[in-house]
C-alpha cells in the first residue's frame, strides 16, 4: 500500500474546514488508495482550538481507513512541516466598518507568515491552494513570501466560479452538467471573474452557438455567476461552505490526479500568458497531466472577452498595490 502523503489544512474548524475534512480523508481528494495524515491550523484562541478538538473526535468517530493521522496545531511552523498539500482555507472576513485596505493588510499579515513557514518547513514540492479570500492576492502575497520553492505551486481558488458557471449553463440549455467541456474562467475570484463558454461544448456541440444570445451572456449569465456568492450568504444566513468545499476537492485531486484533458480553471501565477503581466494570481483554463497544471494556450481573445479580462486584472491589480508595501 502507498506512504501516507501530508495534507496541512488552515481554517480547519471553519464552515468550509467541517465540510471538506471528511472529504479529504475518505480519500476523494487524493484517491481511494492514498492514506493521508492531516496537519489542522486554527489560532491560538482558546474557542477555536476547543472546536478543533470537536471535529477531531468527529474525524476518529469515522474510523476512515485511509487516515493514518491528525494533527491539531495553533503555529503554522509546526501545522506545515513536510507537509505535500496545503490547503489555506482559514483568512480575516471583513469585521463591520472594516475597510477593504484593513483587510487587506489583515489578510497580507495571515499569508506573509504562512508563505514563510511553508518556505522553512513543508515538502520542497508543496502543492498549495488558497480558499481564504482575496484568494488571488492571499496567494500572491504566499507565493511572494515563499522564495525557495516553486512558484508554480501557489495556486489560487477560481474552481468554484468554475463550477458555478456550468451549472448555470446546464439549467439554460437543459443538459447534464457532466457533459459541459471546455469552459473558461479569467482572473479574480471575485464578482469580475469572467466565465467563458465561447469554446465551451456539450456532447461535441459549441454551447455559444447553441445559447446563441449577448444579452443573456452580458446581464444575466455573468452577473449570477458573479453575485452567487453574495445569493447564498442572503438566502442562507452564511456563506458558501459545503459548495467551496467540494470546489477545493476537485482543484487539488484534479492537479494531483489529472484531468483527462478535461479543462479546468485554476488561479496561477501568470507567465505573461494572454497578456497578464507576470506573477499575477489569474484564473486560466488549465488541463492537468502528471501533477502538473498547464494552460490552455492560443484561444482567440474577442473584444468583450478581452474588455472583461481587462476589468477584472485591473481589480487584480489594484489588490496588488494595496499590499505592495507589505512584502
Ligand atoms: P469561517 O469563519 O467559518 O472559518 C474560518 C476559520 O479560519 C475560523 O475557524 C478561524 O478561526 C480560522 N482562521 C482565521 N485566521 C486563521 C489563521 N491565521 N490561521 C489559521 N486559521 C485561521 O469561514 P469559512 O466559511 O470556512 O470561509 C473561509 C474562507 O474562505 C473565507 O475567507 C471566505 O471568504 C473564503 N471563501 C472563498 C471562496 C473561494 O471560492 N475562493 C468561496 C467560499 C468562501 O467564501
Amino acid at each position: 500500500s502507498k506512504k501516507p502523503v501530508r495534507v496541512a489544512v488552515t481554517g480547519a474548524a471553519g464552515q468550509i474546514g467541517y465540510a471538506l475534512l471528511f472529504r479529504i480523508a475518505s480519500g476523494e481528494m487524493l484517491g481511494k488508495d492514498q492514506p493521508v495524515i492531516l496537519q489542522l491550523l486554527e489560532i491560538p484562541d482558546e474557542k477555536a482550538q476547543n472546536a478543533l478538538k470537536g471535529v477531531i473526535m468527529e474525524l476518529e468517530d469515522c474510523a476512515f481507513p485511509l487516515l493514518a493521522g491528525i494533527e491539531a496545531h495553533s503555529d503554522p511552523m509546526t501545522a506545515f512541516k513536510d507537509t505535500d498539500y496545503a490547503l489555506l482555507v482559514g483568512a480575516r472576513p471583513r469585521g463591520p466598518g472594516m475597510e477593504r485596505a484593513d483587510l487587506l493588510a489583515a489578510n497580507a499579515q495571515i499569508f506573509t507568515a504562512q508563505g514563510k513557514a511553508l518556505n522553512a518547513v513543508a515538502s520542497r514540492n508543496v502543492r498549495v491552494l488558497v480558499v481564504g479570500n482575496p484568494a488571488n492576492t492571499n496567494a500572491y502575497i504566499a507565493m511572494k513570501s515563499a522564495p525557495d520553492l516553486p512558484a508554480k505551486n501557489f495556486t489560487a481558488m477560481l474552481r468554484l466560479d468554475h463550477n458555478r458557471a456550468a451549472s448555470q449553463i446546464a439549467s439554460k440549455m437543459g443538459v447534464a452538467v457532466g457533459d459541459i467541456e471546455k469552459l473558461a474562467v479569467w482572473g479574480n475570484h471575485s464578482p469580475t471573474m469572467y466565465a467563458d463558454y465561447r469554446f465551451a461544448t456539450v456532447n461535441g456541440k459549441s454551447v455559444k452557438d447553441t445559447i446563441n444570445d449577448h444579452e443573456w451572456n452580458a446581464n444575466t449569465f455573468l452577473p449570477t455567476v458573479g453575485k452567487r456568492g453574495a445569493a447564498i450568504i442572503a438566502a442562507r444566513g452564511l456563506s458558501s461552505a459545503a459548495s467551496a468545499a467540494n470546489a477545493a476537492i476537485d482543484h487539488m485531486r484534479d492537479w494531483a490526479l489529472g484531468t483527462n484533458g478535461k479543462w479546468v480553471t485554476m488561479g496561477i501565477p501568470s507567465n505573461g500568458e494572454y497578456g497578464i503581466p507576470k506573477e499575477v494570481m489569474f484564473g486560466y483554463p488549465v488541463t492537468c497531466e502528471g501533477g502538473e497544471y498547464k494552460i490552455v494556450e492560443g484561444l482567440p481573445i474577442d473584444a468583450f472577452s478581452q474588455e472583461c479580462i481587462n476589468k477584472t486584472l485591473a481589480e487584480l491589480e489594484g489588490e496588488k498595490d494595496g499590499v505592495k508595501h507589505l512584502l
